[in-house]
């Protein structure tokens, strides 16, 4: 589908501020038409031309590289012209100003991406992997990104599609010819078909949060009663001296973040304030929005002082109620008192790590557990740096094609089966943009930068 946007827009591709060069880019039906005003030269397609850019009254802005893209073979699939001039605000806003004086406007966050997606030149998830590369935090997440560019993420999600639709299509058939007495609802190939699809949807769902993980980073809220050294264990893992650190308990209010890589998988740490019954209506609030923090946490870091938690059995522990239902990693601080070696350990069932803050001795062992407790794994085949939206899209395709194989198994009910792959088809085809409501477009593509 070719979308014909009427108007033509323009923006600063670089960033802004001083730089060696500095590109605006312009897109649309109007390109053509400047050329002439704005270079007073015709350009040949994709050719590098050196030229003067002119104001309306012949004065020479800024010289340099002029490209134009000829439609369809452009990024936007538009006519594209670029303008690669010096990097300095004055010179590009002057520069701007004047095409915008010829009829141009201003494009919105994303707008080049998105009429690239409108024109067919990309899918949404390719457009999506084009912020992601913009915004990697990793050269890990950059790889990944740049391969769903590519397509390969699409490219796996489309295969699935035509699975669900061919199998789709077959049971249909299967209910409008009921005459012909094809016993569809006990043939064994439509079961194992949804069965594959299922096992197909469940792989890429595995690689998808791998992926997740690289994108958005896990959140781990470091929690557990005062004084046992949580605020050390967050300076120690960011490397930084973010929080306060004394011996009275009861030092941490506020609730303070970092975030950090661990081998590549970035993390959101939070520090918080220690867990006990207080009278101070200022520690009441810290301890209150301590709660709040574990509530939302991938991943919650107790906190233990191991000079008390040996004599102590773990089942005494009194642990928020909170704890128990969030992956947890038991953190026995202060080794270096006890003169234990560090260690990584599984207890009555719970991950337990004994190391010390103050000394960094065993912190490694933590962020491997973290690592595996999360499931992330460093090698990037196969693994796609997914969006929350494509994981909600992917569990509800897998929802979707579970009811089918209910509704066909145990109800026998032809019909619902179909309906629900045709739901599950769905769900799928809104990750490469096929079926997309328009405001979760916008919401998309605001999110990038401008010119982008
Ligand atoms: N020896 C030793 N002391 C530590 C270690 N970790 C923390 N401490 C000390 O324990 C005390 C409390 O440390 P904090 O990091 O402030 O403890 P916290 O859990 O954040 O305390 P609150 O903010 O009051 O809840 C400080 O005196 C630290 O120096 C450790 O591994 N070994
Ligand atoms: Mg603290």
């Amino acid at each position: 589908m070719k979308v014909i946007h009427t108007d033509t827009i323009a923006a600063q591709a670089t960033p802004p501020g001083r730089g060696g060069v500095a590109i605006v880019r312009v897109s649309g039906l109007r390109v053509k038409k400047i050329i002439p005003l704005l270079l007073q030269c015709e350009l040949p397609p994709r050719q590098a031309t050196y030229t003067p850019f002119y104001d309306e009254n012949d004065n020479v802005i800024d010289e340099g590289i002029a490209l134009f893209f000829p439609n369809p073979h452009s990024f936007t699939g538009e006519d594209v012209l670029e303008l690669h001039g010096h990097g300095g605000p004055v010179v590009v806003d002057l520069l701007l100003q004047r095409i915008l004086s010829l009829g141009i406007r201003l494009a919105r966050p994303g707008e080049f991406s998105e009429r690239a997606f409108l024109n067919g030149k990309i899918d949404l998830a390719q457009a999506e992997a084009i912020a992601d590369l913009i915004d990697a935090s990793s050269e890990h997440a950059a790889r990944l990104a740049m391969r769903s560019l590519q397509g390969e993420f699409s490219r796996e999600i489309k295969t699935l599609t035509e699975k669900v639709i061919h199998l789709r299509m077959y049971v249909e058939a299967s209910i409008d010819f009921v005459d012909e007495e094809i016993d569809f609802l006990n043939d064994k190939n439509i079961v194992n078909s949804m069965e594959e699809i299922q096992q197909h949807l469940t792989a890429i769902l595995q690689k998808a949060k791998q992926g997740s993980f690289l994108r958005e980073g896990i959140t781990a809220v470091i929690a557990g009663e005062p004084n046992v050294g949580k605020s050390s264990l967050l300076n120690c893992l960011s490397g930084k001296e973010i929080a306060i650190v004394t011996n009275v308990p009861g030092t941490t209010r506020d609730v303070l973040r970092d975030y950090i890589l661990i081998d590549d998988m970035p993390m959101h740490i939070i520090d918080t304030a220690g867990l006990r019954t207080s009278d101070d209506i200022v520690e009441q609030e810290g301890i209150r929005r301590a709660h709040h923090e574990m509530e939302k946490a991938d991943l919650i870091l107790y906190v233990v002082d191991v000079n008390n938690y040996h004599s102590k059995n773990m089942k005494e522990l009194e642990l928020p109620e909170i704890v128990s239902s969030r992956p947890v990693i038991f953190v026995c601080n202060k080794i270096d008192l006890t003169n234990q070696t560090p260690s990584s350990d599984s207890e009555q069932g719970h991950s337990v790590v004994y190391l010390s803050a103050k000394t960094g001795d065993g912190v490694d062992l933590l962020k491997q557990r973290i690592k595996s407790l999360v499931g992330f794994k460093q090698e990037e085949q196969g693994i796609f740096l997914a969006r929350r939206r494509h994981l909600d899209a992917l569990h509800r395709a897998h929802a979707h094609v579970k009811d089918a194989l209910r509704q066909l198994s145990d109800r026998k009910a032809g019909e619902l089966a179909a309906e629900d792959l045709r739901l599950a088809q769905l769900a799928l085809s809104e990750i490469t943009g096929e079926f997309t409501a328009d405001d979760l477009l916008g919401r998309i593509f605001s999110s990038f930068c401008i010119g982008k």
